[in-house]
């Protein structure tokens, strides 16, 4: 029965995706004239196959215990997060050195040390931020941190490391998204707020969930948002435990008063996401992301400011629990993905491609696959996005990173997770 409902929604997206690459459907022609949305209904990727060859060979660098994330140093060594609470300073050649003075992190389901992410200015002020969840009474923060590295001390520690952004109220499990980028000019951060399961306050404008913050560099309201100057309520209501399926709109909810004044507004760049696994610009100077939806709802999002990207009104997919959930072309007040994937590749990490080892790969971006189990490229024509190939890498896809050598490094999912090295077959 599972199987032939899938089947059937598999169908219906995959000729809807042929509808949106031939023109504009009927609910899109209603679609009031908004120069931020797409021309024409978002395309299926879904059923896309693997190639059958790579152009690339792939070496195994390193190997870590549940990798999380990696962000290369100016003098190309990378830091490599760990989910249950290490980093490490890894050399190109893989000699791993234990980082200190990491945080504790309560690691468990997809909490735990999360995204890092080197400073701008790193030449000048040694800076790295890293993610992650944050134990306290109630619940897990996801906490945003910067502190000081010196990579060149024989035993490399984060020192003076401060939370500078927290998520309030605290909850219970969910997915934290966490992935942090920087603004091409340095000047500012950004930063994607998980809705942790608990879907409906990725609606609420006062609770920083399903959001794309736009803060400094010390985390905090960055000037010119949407929100600038306003406020949020004192009390809000948290939803708790979390939720994977439309039964959180009927959940119980608790009324929690922040400690402080409530800054989601001001801080907020964009609403009503999911779980946000990856966050990138790309050299145009515009910001993408990759979300991972419910059963069936990926997407790649261009996200501009003061946009609600739908959920948990509107996706592709539909609830866990097999609940539907409306289609986007209901509601085109609210932004569509640029691309979606039904069935779901579960994408984790996004990076822009600007090197030189595979030239014809200039301006595409890169996604890591976990459910795909393959490494994912998307092309652009302007502001629309196709997924260009995909090949399979036989094992779940964490993160991947456009290396300052040229070559792409990935990082895969899970105990024994490797650092892969992708190097261009020509170059030998
Ligand atoms: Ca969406």
């Amino acid at each position: 029965m599972l199987r032939n409902l899938l089947a059937i929604v598999t169908i219906s997206a995959a000729l809807s995706g042929c509808g949106g690459g031939g023109g504009e459907t009927s609910a899109n022609a209603a679609a009031p004239a908004d120069a931020a949305s797409p021309a024409a209904a978002p395309v299926n990727y879904g059923n896309a196959k693997p190639a059958a060859t790579k152009p690339f060979t792939t070496a195994a660098v390193a190997t870590f215990d549940e990798p999380w994330a990696l962000a290369f140093l100016p003098d190309r060594r990378m830091l490599v997060t760990e989910k249950p609470g290490k980093m490490w300073l890894v050399t190109s050649a893989g000699a791993k050195t234990a980082v200190g003075g990491v945080p504790t992190v309560h690691d468990e389901g997809q909490g735990g040390l999360l995204d890092v992410a080197v400073s701008p200015r790193f030449a000048s002020d040694r800076a790295v931020y890293l993610t992650y969840s944050e134990p306290g009474p109630g619940g897990d923060s996801l906490a945003l941190a910067r502190a000081t590295i010196d990579p060149a001390a024989a035993r490399p520690a984060l020192t003076g490391l401060q939370v500078i952004w927290r998520q309030l109220p605290r909850g219970k499990g969910g997915q934290f998204g966490g992935y942090i980028a920087f603004a091409p000019d340095g000047q500012h951060l950004f930063l994607a707020a998980g809705d942790r399961m608990r879907m409906a306050p990725a609606q609420d404008p006062d609770q920083p969930v399903g959001k794309i913050l736009r803060l400094t560099l010390d985390g905090k309201p960055a000037p010119g948002n949407p929100g600038e100057g306003k406020t949020g309520k004192a009390t809000v209501g948290l939803i708790d435990p979390p939720a994977n399926t439309g039964a959180a709109a009927s959940a119980p909810v608790r009324q929690v008063t922040l400690p402080g004044p409530n800054l989601t507004p001001a801080e907020t760049w964009s609403t009503g996401h999911r779980n946000q696994y990856g966050l990138a610009f790309d050299a145009k100077g515009r910001l993408w992301s990759t979300e991972m939806g419910p059963k069936g709802g990926d997407e790649l999002n261009l996200i501009e400011p003061g946009r609600n990207y739908g959920w948990p009104l509107v996706s592709y997919g539909s609830n866990y629990d097999e609940t539907p959930i409306p289609s986007p072309t209901t509601r085109p007040e609210l932004a569509e993905p640029a691309l979606y994937w039904n069935p779901v590749i579960a994408p984790a990490g996004l990076t822009f491609y600007d090197g030189n080892m595979f030239p014809e790969w200039r301006g595409s971006a890169f996604i890591g696959g976990l459910a795909a189990t393959a490494l994912v490229r998307i092309a652009f024509d302007g502001t629309t996005a196709r997924e260009a190939e995909r090949w399979t890498m036989d094992n779940r896809i964490r993160a991947v990173v456009s290396g300052p050598d040229g070559a792409l490094w990935l990082l895969e999912d899970g105990a024994g997770g490797r650092l892969l090295r992708l190097t261009s077959r020509r170059a030998g």
